[in-house]
């Protein structure tokens, strides 16, 4: 039987497990990938776990923080530097861009396995690579030469035909997968586009899909590797590292979704989800106060330079304030060259450095309610670092054509102001330049590379392996689609990523400011916290901090009506027991601030079981809950989380 792309590489990498949907499996993993804000942790653990070498093709990137205001920032770049020297890991300097742009620039490949302690490391997705945003502690162990585990994932079909209509872009298609699709219910798949339409879309802008695919919770997403894949690596100078991808003619799919793209018009997330999506026609004429251009979604060459087309002798509109984040070097040094930097500049932008910055929300946060039109992946409250603001997701064309009016614009109007129409392709050359990568040194001189570690850097917090008894109380009980950014908010707070105990300080902020202290005094009394979620518990970012503070504070289970996956990992990563509602409806019964034990926890995991029973003393009444782990997965949590497992030499 024919067989899919994301079968081929699988299959191709398997070291474990039989390739069955829904079982797990073990892969190999060619390339890791880190960045600053979850690297610290992840090589803090690889270091607990007392790996020597890396034996992937490891890149670690400083890209999230990079304002550095205080000493910790600068202090974390210069322990990942230094780590890197140590173990051999390419190091991308803060500057040299996103990670996830720079990666597919540099160093994706197709038909290789990529892992990335970054959600959106899907975006090497575009050049053919199976790219998957896990937890920092699983990239440590890949990076020790531990396989990565994940469920054997069911595969939808993309299917797309037709061609793009002017003015309409690559963001505006994963936009529409995205109101499909939605950003929930959707774990255990991963999406693999195909069709005629495929051959229209170049490198970078299957790159903007495959990013934000990341939004609606599947494991990855991937295009076939094509002429156009081997265009996009000869103006790299990588020819090398191509090889042609693409599934067999009579490869069987789970599920499959045609999408004419030539029937495409342009999209907008809405406030407060990436899920929320419209046509821009339907909300056109709202006041715009800040327009924000960059990210790793959207700030590849054409992304800006259809911008400074739109924007060419014009300027800013008086009621916006405008900000470009080119998503690389390679970028800016290209749009130098040919003239578009300098068209944004006389527009009016401001121009940022090559980073994350206001995506995570660590600068140029809006005003009190302003509306914010971005072209990054995601706009959950709060998240840009302004509460009120409402932030508003669309295409590198819709952005510029705000900037120009001040309201939400359908940028097919802007011909009727006398814009034409401009495509813009790959430049026929790239600015190839690797100054800013350290690579690694020969093994002698790396035995004399000391670590360095500033004071903000502490020891990665352990736990320990569940009671037979959880007995504890509902710290805290949230609704639906909670994400990592609610639990474990970035913004101000990104410089403690290397320190547990000040960082765990802001778990649950913006919902709960008052749960740490809450959570540490139960921890004092020996109470065990538990935190009752709704749907899609844990979406969005990879960030394990999510897992890793709330474990600081002592919390011994979540419990919730679905989980996403990344987050459940990392909380069995860190020994967090994740269990789900049998039977939904019983979340209603469950109240904050109720007594409860949850029986033979040790016992049910060791064997093999998947059904405990919670007793909510405080109401009386018993609930069954289900536990979802793998065989791999109960050793892990039995341990007290994967470092101690690993440490102690279990991989399996
Ligand atoms: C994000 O977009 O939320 C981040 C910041 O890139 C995170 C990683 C992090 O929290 O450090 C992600 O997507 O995984
Ligand atoms: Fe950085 Fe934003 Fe991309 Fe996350 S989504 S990697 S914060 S640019």
């Amino acid at each position: 039987m024919g067989k899919n792309i994301i079968e081929k590489i699988l299959e191709n990498h398997i070291v474990e497990g039989k390739p069955e949907k829904g079982r797990e499996i073990g892969v190999r993993v060619d390339q890791t990938l880190t960045q600053d804000a979850t690297g610290t942790a992840a090589y803090l653990e690889f270091e607990a776990m007392g790996f020597k070498k890396v034996k992937t093709e490891a890149v670690s990137y400083v890209d999230h923080n990079t304002v550095q205001v205080g000493f910790e920032n600068a202090d974390d770049h210069k322990y990942l530097q230094s780590v890197a020297e140590k173990y051999g890991i390419i190091f991308s300097r803060p500057g040299n861009g996103i990670c996830h742009q720079v990666h597919l620039e540099r160093f994706a490949k197709p038909g290789r396995i990529l892992i990335g302690s970054d959600s959106h490391t899907p975006t090497a997705g575009g050049i053919g690579e199976l790219a998957i945003g896990v937890g920092g502690l699983d990239v440590a162990v890949a990076m020790g030469g531990g396989p990565y585990y994940l469920t054997y994932p069911k595969v939808i079909k993309i299917e797309l035909t037709g061609k793009l209509r002017p003015w309409v872009s690559a963001k505006d298609v994963v936009l529409k997968v995205l109101s499909i699709l939605t950003t929930k219910g959707n774990v255990g798949y991963a999406i693999e586009y195909g069709g005629e339409g495929v051959k229209t879309l170049t490198v970078p802008e299957r790159a903007t899909i495959t990013n934000m695919g990341a939004e609606t919770g599947v494991t990855t997403s991937i295009f076939p590797s094509d002429e156009q894949t081997l265009d996009f690596m000869r103006k790299q100078q990588r020819e090398k590292d191509w090889i042609p991808l693409e599934a067999d003619p009579d490869a069987t799919y789970d599920k499959v979704i045609k999408i004419d793209l030539s029937e495409i018009e342009p999209m907008i997330a809405c406030p407060d989800s990436p899920g929320n999506v419209k046509t821009v026609k339907e909300v056109a004429g709202l006041n715009v106060d800040q327009v924000a251009v960059g990210s790793c979604t959207n700030s590849s060459y054409r992304d800006l330079m259809i911008v400074a087309h739109i924007l060419k002798g014009r300027t800013v509109h008086r009621n916006v304030e405008f900000g470009v984040a080119p998503g690389s070097r390679q970028v800016v040094e290209m749009i130098d060259r040919d003239g578009g930097l300098n068209t944004l500049v006389k527009a009016g932008a401001r121009i940022f450095e090559s980073a994350c910055g206001f995506c995570i929300g660590n600068s140029f946060a809006p005003g009190t309610n302003a509306i914010s039109l971005r072209t990054n992946n995601r706009n959950f409250k709060g998240r840009c670092g302004t509460k009120s603001a409402k932030v508003y997701l669309v295409s590198p064309e819709t952005a510029a054509a705000a900037v120009i009016t001040g309201k939400i614009t359908d940028p097919r109007d802007l011909e009727k102001m006398g814009i034409e129409y401009k495509k813009i392709d790959l430049p026929d050359e790239f600015v190839i330049d690797d100054s800013m990568f350290i690579f690694p040194l020969e093994e002698k001189e790396r035995e004399k590379v000391k670590v360095f570690r500033g004071p903000n850097i502490k020891p990665i917090p352990k736990n320990e392996a569940p009671e037979e008894t959880i007995k504890g109380v509902v710290t805290i009980k949230v609704g639906d689609k909670i994400t990592t950014d609610h639990i474990m908010p970035a913004g101000p707070y990104l410089k403690y990523r290397s320190n547990v105990p000040k960082y765990a300080m802001h778990v649950f902020e913006p919902i709960d400011p008052d749960f740490p202290e809450r959570a540490l005094g139960n921890k004092e009394k020996g109470i065990a916290n538990i935190i009752v979620g709704g749907e899609s518990y844990g979406q969005g970012s990879s960030r394990e901090h999510a897992a890793l503070c709330p474990m600081y504070l002592g919390v011994k289970a979540v419990i919730a009506k679905t989980i996403e996956r990344i987050h459940q990992a990392n909380l069995v990563n860190f020994g967090i027991v994740p269990l789900l509602f049998e039977e939904p409806s019983d979340y209603d019964a469950i109240e904050q601030g109720d007594e409860i034990e949850i029986d033979n926890v040790r016992s049910t995991i060791k064997n093999g079981k998947d059904r405990v029973t919670l007793k909510d003393i405080t109401k009386n009444k018993e609930i069954i809950l289900k536990l979802y782990l793998t065989d791999r997965q109960r050793k892990i949590i039995l341990a007290g989380g994967l470092l101690p497992f690993t440490a102690k030499g279990g991989t399996k």
